[in-house]
């Protein structure tokens, strides 16, 4: 082949490239669902984090140490670093500035720096590129080279070439973009709270990192914005002293491990309380492995190895007339795993779950190092890790009796269900719900409301129990619980390591708590929440949980009446019905008629219903070891807070 038919043949790909990117950036917009997960408040936020990973990784390679993050009044979102300033060069296989490559091309993202290998990542690890193609506006500034570069694009498409507007002595990337409504229907307001927990996280998974989160939005009396700044010096040790700080330590220090084995980089820190609640968290290259893996078994495997020989060697357990499982071991204990894996493999449901072998004996050595030097320079807190496992294993026992009862009435369903639950006729669960409903009164009228087709009811009497404070087999002999598993008919796995809820046998597919809407009932709502959160976060995670929303106003003007939600609607309709207007404020759904609930709470064509959802699990747990307190304030903001509006249609 001529020298020149080989350039042809050279430009002919790289057009076809320059297409394919092109077709790329359709594709996004197109599909966003493949690349940033879903289309609503979760994706919205994946933009964010998207680029502010891109940030962390220039941080990581040893180059940038300030990252800043701030929502715009307008609900835009500015990101700024300290790096090297992403190239500006002409990209030779494109013949453009390598910034627009960046910006443009799906899966250009770190391509031209091979020597660091790029750790962090979105949960797909997309790339500013998806960013670019669903903003509807997007600017891209870079410090470098002693000069201010720019580049600007709407939808992914660039508006003009790279061109300079300044001198600069400085070096960094500052992005700018506006989520495109056509693509973000559901909403395109940004949640403080939400973004702000994943930079403290990735703060302390990063520590060194200063990360400066603000909102433009919120302005206090003095007209100050909101605005924090998270930075770790001790990373997972203070990570895990944040997430324990609502509860009480059976030690001094957090143990810790830092370091690399087989290659592997890996970090560990844990520590024990005197809760009952066993805390794991795992992270592969900053993301949260919700479904754990390879990592998170090496970190069981290690530490039940470590402390069974501890144990044993100790004599303590001389007395004890059966074996120690492995739960007894991580009773009231709180740890963080965090790995860096070059190529991770995520397996799983949510594709949040390790499966690269390697790690887990890595992650085993490291424990068992790390924790072996500790238990031999704390003989008392050995002690006292040691006899908090022996009566772990003590009340598993009482447990396991317990949890058997549950399950067998279970089992046989027919007959085995509650007394109290009102169930429905519809046989398919994906058509039907079920009302957890405060007190018998309350839930009388919602059983005369209901559409008993495909609506049951279970009503519950007065609080349930605390479980963030109370022993496993107080949950399972709790009269209460025992008939929230039955009448869902789900099962908890009893294998070691796989507590997980057998989810097929789900009766209702929607599980509806529905309270007086004052802070008694939020209250109410909060410990039902609790209890699926430590023992069916499965549930949740799922989305089969809501909250039904009642209305806490009646206004009514002679025949005309309509209902309202909050004050702000009880004026506009006061006003709009004009003259003198009889207002009832509803002090729990007890005030409610059969027909009212059903018309505002139940109906699945006018009601509200807010679907519970997770978006950052270490901040959960931390917020529900803190609700479950004594200040009542922080619960009510909690519920209104985690749970996202959802209209409910079918
Ligand atoms: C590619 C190559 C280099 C840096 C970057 C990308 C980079 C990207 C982003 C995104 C946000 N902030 C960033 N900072 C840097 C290396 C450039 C060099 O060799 O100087």
């Amino acid at each position: 082949m001529s020298e020149e038919a080989k350039d042809e043949q050279k430009k002919g790909q790289y057009s076809a490239d320059s297409i394919q990117a092109l077709e790329g950036m359709e594709h996004v917009r197109m599909r966003p669902s493949m690349y940033i997960g879903d289309v609503g408040v979760r994706g919205l936020h994946h933009l964010v984090y998207e680029v502010v990973d891109n940030s962390i990784d220039e941080a990581l390679a040893g180059h940038c140490d300030t990252i800043t993050v701030t929502i715009n009044e307008d609900n835009s979102i500015t990101t700024e670093d300290n790096g090297r300033g992403i190239p500006v060069g002409l990209h030779k296989k494109e013949g453009v500035s390598a910034l627009e490559v960046v910006m443009t091309k799906i899966g250009a993202g770190g391509k031209f720096d091979k020597d660091s290998y790029k750790v962090s990542g979105g949960l797909h690890g997309v790339g500013v590129s998806c960013v670019n193609a669903l903003s509807v506006s997007l600017k891209a500034t870079v410090h470098r080279e002693g000069k201010i570069w720019e580049q600007e694009y709407e939808r992914g498409k660039t508006l003009y070439p790279v061109k300079t507007i300044g001198e600069s002595d400085k070096t960094g990337t500052t992005v700018t973009f506006k989520p495109d409504p056509q693509i973000f229907q559901q909403t395109l307001v940004y949640n403080y709270e939400t973004l702000s927990s994943r930079m403290r996280e990735l703060a302390y998974l990063n520590k060194g990192i200063t990360i400066v989160m603000t909102d433009m939005r919120e302005k206090d009396e003095e007209g100050n914005v909101l605005t924090e700044t998270f930075h770790s010096e001790e990373g997972l040790t203070e990570f895990v002293k944040y997430l324990d700080g609502n509860r009480e330590p059976l030690m001094k220090d957090v143990i810790a491990f830092e370091g690399e084995k087989n290659g592997v980089p890996v970090e560990v820190a844990m520590v024990y309380n005197t809760s009952y609640a066993e805390n794991l968290h795992s992270y592969v290259n900053n993301i949260n492995t919700h479904e754990g893996g390879t990592h998170l078994s090496g970190f069981r495997r290690g530490l039940t190895h470590t402390l069974k020989k501890y144990a044993d060697a100790s004599g303590l357990l001389d007395k004890l007339k059966f074996e120690i499982s492995g739960d007894d071991f991580r009773e009231g204990l709180t740890a963080i795993v965090s790995v860096k894996v070059a190529e991770p493999q995520f397996e799983g449901q949510t594709k949040t779950k390790l499966g690269n072998r390697e790690v887990s004996a890595s992650v085993s050595q490291a424990v068992s190092e790390m924790l072996t030097d500790y238990l031999e320079e704390h003989p008392d807190d050995a002690k006292t890790i040691v006899q908090k496992v022996i009566l772990a294993a003590q009340a598993r026992h009482a447990a396991q009796k317990a949890r058997e009862m549950v399950q067998r009435k279970t089992v046989m369903s027919i007959g085995g269900l509650p007394g109290k639950l009102s169930d429905c006729s519809e046989q398919d669960p994906a058509k039907c719900e079920v009302f957890l409903v405060e007190g018998d009164s309350a839930g009388g009228t919602a059983k005369q409301g209901r559409d008993r087709n495909f609506q049951a009811i279970l009503p519950l009497r007065g609080k349930i129990l605390n479980v963030e404070k109370a022993m496993q087999h107080k949950v399972f002999e709790n009269e209460e619980i025992k008939n929230i598993f039955t009448a869902l008919g789900v099962t908890i796995g009893t294998e070691e390591d796989s507590k997980a809820l057998n989810l097929s046998k789900l009766r209702y597919h929607k599980i509806v708590i529905m309270c007086d809407a004052d802070i008694d009932g939020s209250h109410i709502a909060t410990l039902i929440l609790t209890f699926f959160f430590r023992y069916m976060k499965e549930l949740i995670e799922a989305g089969h949980v809501y909250i039904a929303t009642p209305p806490l106003y009646l206004v009514k003007k002679g025949a005309k009446k309509r209902y309202a939600w909050n004050d702000a609607e009880r004026d506009t309709i006061s006003e709009e019905f004009g003259g003198s207007v009889n207002v009832q404020r509803y002090k729990g759904l007890g005030e409610m008629n059969a027909e009212q609930l059903w018309d505002t709470t139940m109906d699945p064509e006018f009601r509200t219903l807010r679907q519970v959802n997770i978006d950052n699990g270490t901040e959960a747990d931390r917020i529900f070891s803190m609700l479950m307190g004594d200040e009542v304030p922080p619960r009510r903001e909690f519920i209104e807070k985690n749970a996202v509006y959802a209209n409910i249609d079918a």
